[in-house]
């Protein structure tokens, strides 16, 4: 039985993919509701017409009467909470929640929640094989791939959830088994009025988590948590009781638990010092749900990490080349930079630039200096990124991604990486971080 009440009214707000597997959820369970988007055509439209066509849909501008007929009104992570008309009908006593709220209440089987600024996709993705690789029948997705109303079944052993800021701002009560914040950095800065607010959404997280995972090196990942709450970290240190970190014994780099050695380094095929934490990371928290240590190293040396994370593309005349499209934030092309500019001979020739989402660049200037030859600058906020970085180190203004990757070809010298790593979302120049990605590696591909 569903545990939502069936003679209350209402309405999902936000008709893309999650507001679709809110229209099925509500619909195989005999709930009344409508639906509402701002845009004119939202694109789920024809498949709930085809589908649903008796449901009243409103397409436009938010109306606040209409709002005010639902108890519930499901919105979207992509809709603000701010925007007026739904803080409007909050004032009038609508309750504002999400479709993870109605995830977390229906779920059977314990949930792994995983957020962060940057890394959440490879930690989820991580995790959902090695609870494969341990014979387990595990459900995985949320923010990323299926969303999460579409994963309930009673055949699911384990949910392995990405969860953004956006999905847990409506979310009141998670009740995660195990929750994780990996780390925070500046992000989605146009939407949140700054790090505190953006940091308070994220820890929303841990709402009724049984268990913790933190970053050692991370203060801003630690909650507040009540006494004898069970605590696991991980960070790139040595570790100690309940932590997972790395440990060099005979010149021999391993991932570890506590005083254990669980793996050489070596034996990974993620790059970088960024990857590792990713590995320990995904070692706490399937640890935490009893997941063997087997299994999960089985499972780290097979895992070829995701498209667009820093994947390797090529070599070219002693040249290495790595698309990092899905860096769109700051803090992951720092990751990046410095995580693979300490795995390389020589230096990195970085292509950045794109839509800033209001971003201050500043803490490019450092790492940029001590790791890139130099830095080929494109897209709307290319000058705001010069700025930053002042004459840290050579700078190339391009006009596009095909130039840019021309560029590189003459600035690399053998033993260097050119790494795409935006520190911007794609937007401005692209359909999605994606098709940046992919033209880049078409481009770097197609050098003779
Ligand atoms: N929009 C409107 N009016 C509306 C509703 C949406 O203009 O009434 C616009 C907004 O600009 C919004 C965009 O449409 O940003 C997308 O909204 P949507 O409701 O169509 O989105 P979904 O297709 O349901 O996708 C959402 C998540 N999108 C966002 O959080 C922006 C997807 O995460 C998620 O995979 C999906 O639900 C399933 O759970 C994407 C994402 O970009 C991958 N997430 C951000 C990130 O990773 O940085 C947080
Ligand atoms: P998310 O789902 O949070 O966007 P991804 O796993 O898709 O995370 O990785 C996005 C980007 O974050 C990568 O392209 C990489 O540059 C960066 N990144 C990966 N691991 C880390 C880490 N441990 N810390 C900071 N940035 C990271």
């Amino acid at each position: 039985m569903s545990l939502i009440a069936s003679d209350h009214f209402r309405i999902v707000v936000g008709l893309g993919k999650s507001g679709m597997s809110l229209v099925r959820f509500l619909a195989n369970r005999g709930v009344s509701f409508a639906v509402a988007d701002t845009r004119e055509s939202p694109p789920e439209l024809a498949t709930l017409r085809r589908d649903y066509p008796q449901v009243d849909v409103r397409c436009g501008e938010l109306d606040v009467e209409f709002l005010c007929r639902a108890d519930e009104l499901y919105v979207s992570p992509g809709l603000a909470l701010a925007t007026p008309a739904l803080q409007a009908a909050a004032a009038r006593g609508v309750k504002l929640s999400g479709d993870i709220e109605l995830f977390a209440r229906n779920a059977k089987a314990p949930i792994v929640a995983i957020s962060g600024s940057n890394a959440k996709s490879t930690v989820t993705t991580l995790v959902g094989e090695m609870a494969a690789a341990a014979g387990k029948r595990v459900a995985v997705g949320g923010n990323l791939g299926t969303p999460a109303l579409d994963l309930l079944s009673d055949e699911v052993e384990l949910y392995v959830m990405e969860l953004s800021s956006f999905q847990l701002e409506t979310t009141d009560h998670l009740g995660a088994e195990v929750a994780t914040v990996l780390n925070v950095s500046e992000d989605h800065m146009d939407r949140y009025s700054g790090l505190p607010a953006y940091h308070l959404a994220k820890h929303r997280i841990f709402r009724g988590a049984r268990q913790v995972v933190f970053n050692r090196q991370d203060a801003l990942t630690r909650p507040l948590l009540g006494e004898g709450m069970p605590c696991w970290s991980f960070g790139l240190g040595v570790p100690d009781f309940k932590g997972f970190g790395l440990r060099e014994e005979n010149g021999e780099k391993y991932l570890a638990f506590e005083f254990q050695n669980l793996m050489p380094v070596r034996e990974l095929k993620i790059r970088g010092a960024h990857n590792q934490a990713n590995a320990l990371a995904a070692l706490a928290l399937g640890h935490a749900v009893g997941l063997p240590f087997d299994a999960m190293l089985s499972a780290l040396r097979t895992f070829a990490g995701l498209e667009h994370r820093c994947q390797w593309v090529r070599d070219l005349d002693g040249v290495a080349w790595y698309n990092d499209s899905k860096a769109t934030n700051v803090g992951a092309a720092l990751a990046a930079i410095e995580g693979l500019g300490a795995d390389i001979e020589g230096k990195l020739v970085l292509i950045a630039g794109g839509d800033g989402k209001g971003a201050d660049f500043k803490d490019l200037r450092d790492p940029v200096a001590a790791n890139c030859r130099a830095v080929v600058l494109m897209g709307r906020d290319r000058e705001l990124i010069a700025q930053a970085l002042g004459d840290a180190v050579p700078l190339v203004r391009v006009g596009s991604l095909d130039e840019a990757v021309q560029q590189c070809r003459a600035l690399a010298h053998p033993g260097d990486a050119v790494l795409l790593s935006p520190a911007c979302a794609s937007f401005d120049m692209f359909k999605n971080y994606e098709e940046r990605g992919q033209l880049f590696a078409r481009a770097a591909e197609d050098l003779a």
